[in-house]
């Protein structure tokens, strides 16, 4: 790409900006606090090998799980960023049990975001791709500024905005305000975001399936049943499978090169594994962008109301065929 040509994410989302009614400036300075602070993670994840950041930090989250020190950092610099932009009222993260009221009672505190500031961090310290996931939801009519839980618990169709990074071999941001899916490949010389790829859409069909095959004994029939038809060739394919165990990095190949990403229900994990808020709906909502479909396993995943901030749900995302496929299997 030539200098002439270039197009950063701050210069995009100014033109995107454009399809609000009304537009202050004040959506794009949001999208530009998640865009900092996760050129900030980018740098830490770069340097996890160098420096103290890897290991457990020592406290257990809201999941159950351990934190690590980057989950930390990346939890933090997302927080700062957006604490600083005053249409921000709400923000919820995998990180905290409860959300945070931002700008309370503030009139121009219109949006919630909910994110996962480090989704995949058990594979930090074996330098496998990580990523951060985000949604942008508008403060619904008549939601009081101390009732953050409103703000946040509204299906995926309700998304403004959505969009995740992957830090791997680069870093890429992928994000969508309803009007298609663009990345931009983050060049470091510059310090900048700039369009990789425009209007992203997803394959008809792949040929990769991904999904944590060592639950399979669990996995209720009918996925074992496509996934089954997946590798025998029944699909008019024979499926490969890849996973890497960080779902924006499992996700954006499947939106790449198309092919289906599974995460069922299981023994251990009855509702799936996923959260809804802050991982199933942002991948939702860029897949649908995208012309794939996205899933809970039998309804559409961006219509699924919320009750709980960390609840988690089954996934089932992928290319228009490989999904038509899914449907058709009985339960
Ligand atoms: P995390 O947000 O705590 O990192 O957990 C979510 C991750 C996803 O990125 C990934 O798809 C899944 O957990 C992998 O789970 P499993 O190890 O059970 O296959
Ligand atoms: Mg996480």
């Amino acid at each position: 790409m030539s200098d002439s040509n270039l197009l950063t994410v701050q210069q995009h989302i100014l033109r995107e900006q454009l399809r609000f009614s009304g537009a202050s400036g004040e959506f794009s300075f949001l999208l530009s606090g998640i865009t900092l602070a996760t050129k900030i993670i980018q740098a830490q994840v770069r340097r996890a090998g160098l420096v103290d950041v890897l290991g457990e930090h020592g406290g257990v989250n809201v999941q159950g799980e351990i934190q690590q020190k980057l989950d930390v950092i990346a939890n933090e610099a997302i927080v700062q960023a957006l604490t600083s932009r005053a249409s921000v009222g709400v923000l919820a993260s995998e990180e905290n049990e409860e959300p945070m009221i931002v700008h309370k009672g503030d009139s121009e505190a219109k949006y919630a975001v909910v994110f996962d500031p480090l989704d995949g961090s058990s594979n930090i310290d074996v330098n496998v791709s990580v990523g951060t996931t985000f949604s942008i939801l508008r403060r619904p009519e008549g939601a009081a500024g101390d009732n953050p839980e409103a703000w946040v618990l509204q299906p995926g169709t309700e998304q403004v905005a959505a969009g995740y990074v992957v830090y791997g071999s680069s870093t890429i941001l992928v994000y969508s305000v309803g009007h298609g899916v663009h990345g931009f490949t983050l060049d470091p010389a510059i310090g900048a975001y700039v369009l990789s790829h425009p209007n992203m859409t997803m394959p008809d069909r792949g040929k990769y399936y991904s999904v944590n095959e060592a639950n399979a004994d669990s996995f209720p029939d009918k996925y074992n049943k496509y996934l089954a038809g997946l590798r025998n060739g029944q699909y008019g394919t024979k499926y490969s499978s890849r996973y890497i165990g960080s779902m924006v990095a499992d996700f954006h190949r499947t939106l790449l090169k198309g092919g289906v990403f599974l995460y069922p229900p299981t023994a251990d994990n009855a509702e799936g594994k996923l959260r809804l808020l802050y991982e199933a709906n942002p991948v939702a909502f860029l897949a649908e962008q995208a012309g794939g479909v996205a899933l809970d396993g039998k309804n559409r995943m961006l219509e699924v109301k919320p009750t709980s901030i960390h609840q988690r749900v089954p996934l089932v995302v992928g290319s228009k065929a490989e999904m038509d496929d899914f449907v058709a299997l009985e339960d």
